[in-house]
C-alpha cells in the first residue's frame, strides 16, 4: 500500500481509487461467529435470503446448502488474507499440477479447520436440525480414480496446514469417477452427477477465463532480425477457473484449489453461427465442452485417447497462463521464475506443461531458447506413481503433431539437445541413444512422457523407498546414471485431519486425552502412546473404540446396502481399485479355502475364527478381467452368505461405490488390513497407512510402503507373507509356471477347482472359466506362487486374533509408530529435497 503524502479525508478522485482506499478495502467485513446465536442468525439469513426458503419450508438439501454457505463465509476472511499476504511477500510457492483430486466431502473438514463443529452442532440443534444429517447430504467430489488423486488432496491439506503457499491446479470434471452399482453381481457404471444438487464450495471466476488453442500450424517470422516461431491454432476453448478453499487446520490459512472448466468461445460459435449453421454451432459448443465433461475412469492403463490429451493440455496451459499472466505481479522478470514457483507434475499427466512453458517463454515472451530451457528445467519436478510399464504414458507423434504442432517441434528440439549431451557423455552408443530417446520409434513413433518429465524435471521422485529404488534401477536406469542426484524418494503420507481426527472421533478423543492435541499437526507425537500398550485400562478403552467403530460401520452399511457386520467378527478389509496386480483374487482364494474347509468337514465351523470380509473396489469400465473378478467376489459372497453351514463364521460384504466417504467409516472399523500386491508392483499404497493409523494390523507383502510400515511397527506387529521383489524377479527369470503350483498344492487345487466347478455360479462352469484359465496359464501377478504363504500367514492371523489382549497391544503400537505417514511429513520432505519453499509468516 502506498504511504505517500495522502490526505485520508480527501474525497478520492475516481471510483476505482475510492474502492482501493476505502478503510474496509483489504479487510473483509465479517469474521467467524463468536456465539451459537450469532451462527444461528447467519445460518437463517443464508436459508432465507440465499436459498430463498423459510426454515419450515426447507428441505435437508436447502439446509445443507445454507450451512455450507454459512461456513464458507467464515473461511472467506482467512482466504482473502492468505492470498493478500502471499502476494505481498512474493515468496516461492508450489503449483501442484494434477489431473485428479479425490477430495471427499468438504463440510466436516471445513468445520474442523475453523473449530466450529460444536457451535454449529448446538446452533442447528436449537433449530431442531441434526448436523450429521446435513453432512450426509453432501455428495463428495470424486474427481479422481484412486491413490494418486487422493494423495493430491492430502498434500494440499498439509500445505495449507503448514502455511506453505500452494495452488492446486486441475480439471473441474462435470462427472467424476462413475457411481458403481451391482446388477446380478456385476458392475454397472452410472454417471456421477456431483453438481446436481448445488455446488456450494466453488467460486467461479469467469473474468479470469483463459483461451486455450488447439490444432492449426506453426509459422516463422522475422522479428527485428531474429527468426521466431508462432503457433496459429485452428480452434480454441475457453478455460473458466473455479476456485475452492483449502483450509489449513486451525491456523487461519486458506489456500486455493483452482479447477478449470471448458466452455466454447464466443468467437468459435459465432463464426459458424453466422455462416447460418445453427446446429453445427451447437455441436461445436458441445465439442469444446466435452473437454472437462468426464474423468477418465482408467487406472494404470492409459488409453491414448485424443480427448485425454486435450484434457491434459487444456488444464496445464490454462494453469501456466494463469500463473504467468495473472498471479505474478505486473512487470515480473521471468528470469526469476524458479525463485517464485515450482510446478510439481503429479505423474506424467501434466507433462505437456514442459513444452508449453517453453512456448510461452520463447514464442510469447521472446526469450532466448537456452535461457528459457535453463529456467524451465528449474521450474518442474516430476513424481512417478507407478512401476507397471503399461501405465507409462506415450503420445503418438501423429496425434501430438495434429493437436499441438508447436509443442511437438519443441519436444523434438529438447530431445535433439538432450541426445547430443548423452553422446557427449557416453560416446556414440547407439543402443543407449535409442533407449534414452524421448521419442520412441517402435511400435509407432511416440513421445515417452516419463522421459520428457525426467529430462525437464529438476528432480524425479518415487513414492516409497522400494518404489524409488526400483524406479532408478529398473525403469529409468540410464537416466539415473546420466543425472546423478536427480532421483530422490518421498514416501507418501495421508492427512491425519481427515483420516484420523475426522474419520475416527472416538480414537482421536482417547489420543488427545492421553497425550494432548499436538498430534493432529505433529503426528510423530503418537509415539507417546507406546507405553500405553502395556496399560490394561487403556487397552480396554482402545478395544471398546474399535467395537464402537464396527457398530458405526454396521449402521452405515445397513442403511446404505442392507448389510450387517456381526459384533463378534474380525473385520478383514480390502479396499482399493480393482486391478490384477493388487490381487483381490488371492483374497478370494483365501475365502474359498476357508469355506471349503468348513463345508468339506475338514474343520468344524466352531473352530474357525469368525470373520467378515469387506471389499471395496471399482474396476475401469473397459477392464474386462477386473470386472469378472468383481463378479466372482460377489458370487462367492452370495454363496457363502446364504450357506447355513458357515453362518456366523464367514461373511463377505462388497458394498458398491467405495469412495472417500465410505473409507472414512470402514477403515476405523477394520481389524485386519489387506495389502497383498505382488512385490514390486504397488508403488506405495496409501490405504495401508490409513489402516495402520486407525489401529488395524496389516497382512501384506514386502511391497510399496508396506516395507516401511513393517520396519516402523516391528515384525511382531505385522503379518508378512509372499515373495520379495528379488524373488519375484528370480522366479520370472527362471520361467514361471503357475500350473506347477496348482498341481503340487492340494489346498490351492481345491479352491480353484471349486470356482471352476460352478459352485459359485449356479453350476455354470463357463462364468468364471476366463478367470481360472488366466490363473492357471498366465497369472502375470503370481497369485498361485504366493498362495501357500498367504494361507499360512492368514492361519497365524487367526491364532493371533484369539489373544485379544495381545492383538490390541499390537494395534496400539501400530497407531503409535505410524506417525511417520502423515502427509505433513511428506510435505517437509518435498520442501527439503525438491521445492525449497519456506512457509509464509
Ligand atoms: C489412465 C492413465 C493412468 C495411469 C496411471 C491413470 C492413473 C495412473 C496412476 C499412476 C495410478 C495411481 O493412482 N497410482 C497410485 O498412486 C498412489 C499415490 O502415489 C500410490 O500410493 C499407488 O501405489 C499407485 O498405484
Amino acid at each position: 500500500m502506498s504511504t505517500e503524502s495522502h490526505d485520508e479525508t480527501a474525497v478520492p478522485a475516481d471510483a476505482a481509487t475510492a474502492v482501493k482506499t476505502h478503510p474496509l478495502a483489504t479487510a473483509p467485513v465479517a469474521g467467524p461467529p463468536t456465539s451459537v446465536d450469532g451462527f444461528v442468525k447467519e445460518f437463517l439469513r443464508e436459508l432465507n435470503f440465499g436459498q430463498g426458503v423459510t426454515l419450515a419450508q426447507s428441505t435437508v438439501n436447502d439446509q445443507y446448502l445454507a450451512l455450507a454457505r454459512t461456513v464458507r463465509h467464515y473461511l472467506m476472511a482467512r482466504w482473502l488474507e492468505t492470498s493478500r499476504r502471499q502476494f505481498e511477500q512474493q515468496t516461492k510457492g508450489v503449483a501442484y499440477l494434477s489431473a485428479e483430486y479425490l477430495l471427499g466431502r468438504q463440510l466436516g473438514n471445513a468445520l474442523l479447520a475453523t473449530d466450529l463443529t460444536e457451535v454449529v452442532e448446538d446452533g442447528l440443534r436449537s433449530l431442531g436440525i441434526d448436523l450429521a444429517t446435513l453432512r450426509s447430504q453432501e455428495v463428495e467430489p470424486g474427481l479422481g480414480n484412486g491413490g494418486l488423486g487422493r494423495l493430491a488432496a492430502c498434500f494440499i491439506d498439509s500445505l495449507a496446514t503448514m502455511g506453505v503457499p500452494c495452488i492446486g491446479y486441475g480439471i473441474r470434471y462435470e462427472y467424476g469417477i462413475f457411481r458403481q452399482t451391482f446388477v446380478d453381481d456385476q458392475q454397472v457404471e452410472q454417471p456421477d452427477g456431483w453438481l446436481a444438487l448445488g455446488a456450494p464450495w466453488e467460486f467461479p471466476h469467469p473474468e479470469q477465463a483463459q483461451l486455450i488453442g488447439f490444432g492449426g500450424h506453426t509459422e516463422t517470422y522475422d522479428d527485428e532480425g531474429v527468426t521466431r516461431t508462432r503457433w496459429v491454432p485452428a480452434w480454441d476453448v475457453k478455460a473458466l477457473p473455479y476456485n475452492y478453499m483449502v483450509p489449513g487446520y486451525l491456523n487461519g490459512r486458506v489456500n486455493t484449489l483452482r479447477l478449470w472448466r471448458a466452455v466454447a468461445t464466443d468467437a468459435f460459435d459465432l463464426k459458424i453461427f453466422n455462416a447460418g449453421d445453427f446446429e453445427e454451432a451447437v455441436r461445436s459448443q458441445t465439442f469444446a465442452e466435452n473437454i472437462s465433461k468426464v474423468l477418465y475412469p482408467e487406472d494404470s492403463t492409459p488409453q491414448g485417447k485424443e480427448l485425454r490429451l486435450q484434457q491434459q493440455y487444456f488444464f496445464v496451459a490454462a494453469s501456466i497462463k494463469n500463473f504467468v499472466y495473472d498471479v505474478l505481479p505486473e512487470g515480473f522478470d521471468l528470469h526469476e521464475l524458479p525463485e517464485r514457483i515450482i510446478f510439481q507434475l503429479n505423474d506424467t499427466h501434466p507433462v505437456i506443461g514442459v513444452p508449453e512453458l517453453m512456448r510461452v517463454l520463447v514464442d510469447e515472451k521472446k526469450m532466448d531458447w537456452d535461457e528459457a530451457w535453463a529456467i524451465t528445467k528449474q521450474c518442474f519436478a516430476y513424481t512417478c506413481h507407478t512401476l507397471l510399464p503399461e501405465a507409462l504414458e506415450v503420445w503418438s507423434v501423429d496425434l501430438l503433431g495434429r493437436l499441438l504442432p508447436r509443442h511437438l517441434e519443441i519436444i523434438y528440439r529438447i530431445n535433439d539437445e538432450f541426445l547430443a549431451e548423452v553422446r557427449e557423455k557416453f560416446g556414440d552408443d547407439e543402443l543407449r541413444i535409442r533407449r534414452m530417446s524421448i521419442i520412441q520409434e517402435y511400435p509407432a513413433r511416440a513421445v515417452r512422457m516419463a522421459y520428457l518429465a525426467t529430462v525437464a524435471g529438476a528432480k524425479v521422485n518415487g513414492v516409497a523407498e522400494l518404489h524409488s529404488q526400483l524406479l532408478r534401477e529398473k525403469v529409468l536406469p540410464d537416466f539415473d546414471e546420466f543425472y546423478p542426484g536427480k532421483f530422490t524418494n518421498v514416501t507418501n503420507g495421508v492427512t491425519p485431519r481427515r483420516f484420523l481426527r475426522l474419520a475416527n472421533p472416538a480414537l482421536s478423543e482417547l489420543i488427545t486425552e492421553t497425550i494432548g492435541v499436538g498430534w493432529i499437526t505433529d503426528l510423530e507425537r503418537l509415539r507417546e502412546l507406546e507405553p500405553y500398550a502395556e496399560d490394561e485400562e487403556f487397552r480396554a478403552r482402545f478395544a471398546a473404540i474399535k467395537a464402537h467403530n464396527k457398530r458405526r460401520a454396521n449402521a452405515v452399511l445397513l442403511e446404505r446396502d442392507g448389510f450387517t457386520v456381526p459384533d463378534d467378527h474380525m473385520v478383514d478389509v480390502m479396499v482399493k481399485r480393482l486391478h490384477e496386480y493388487k490381487r483381490q483374487l488371492l483374497k478370494v482364494l483365501h475365502i474359498v479355502t476357508l469355506y471349503d474347509r468348513i463345508v468339506s468337514g475338514e474343520v468344524a465351523a466352531a473352530d474357525v475364527t469368525p470373520r467378515t470380509f469387506i471389499f471395496g473396489a471399482k474396476a475401469a469400465a473397459g477392464y474386462a478381467m477386473a470386472k469378472r473378478i468383481i463378479h466372482l467376489i460377489n458370487a462367492v459372497g452370495s454363496t457363502v452368505n446364504a450357506d447355513p453351514r458357515v453362518e456366523g463364521r464367514l461373511k463377505v460384504l462388497f458394498p458398491p461405490n467405495y469412495n472417500v466417504t465410505l473409507a472414512e467409516k470402514v477403515i476405523p472399523a477394520a481389524d485386519l488390513s489387506e495389502q497383498i500386491s505382488l512385490a514390486g508392483k504397488e508403488a506405495s499404497g496409501t490405504g495401508n497407512m490409513k489402516f495402520a493409523l486407525n489401529g488395524a494390523l496389516t497382512i501384506g507383502t514386502d511391497d510399496g510402503a508396506n516395507v516401511e510400515i513393517r520396519e516402523l511397527v516391528g515384525d511382531e506387529n505385522f503379518f508378512l507373507f509372499g515373495m520379495s521383489e528379488p524373488e519375484v524377479q528370480a522366479l520370472q527369470d527362471a520361467g514361471y509356471r503357475p500350473s506347477a503350483f496348482y498341481e503340487s498344492d492340494p489346498t490351492l487345487r481345491r479352491a480353484i477347482d471349486l470356482i471352476a466347478s460352478g459352485a459359485f455360479s449356479g453350476g455354470d462352469r463357463s462364468t468364471f472359466e476366463p478367470v481360472v484359465s488366466n490363473l492357471l496359464h498366465q497369472d502375470r501377478f503370481m497369485v498361485l506362487a504366493d498362495f501357500a504363504s498367504y494361507i499360512a500367514e492368514q492361519d497365524r492371523v487367526d491364532v493371533a486374533y484369539g489373544d485379544q489382549e495381545q492383538w490390541t497391544r499390537s494395534a496400539i503400537l501400530n497407531v503409535a509408530r505410524t506417525g511417520f505417514f502423515s502427509s505433513d511429513r511428506s510435505m517437509v520432505d518435498y520442501i527439503d529435497r525438491i521445492w525449497h519453499t519456506p512457509p509464509v509468516r
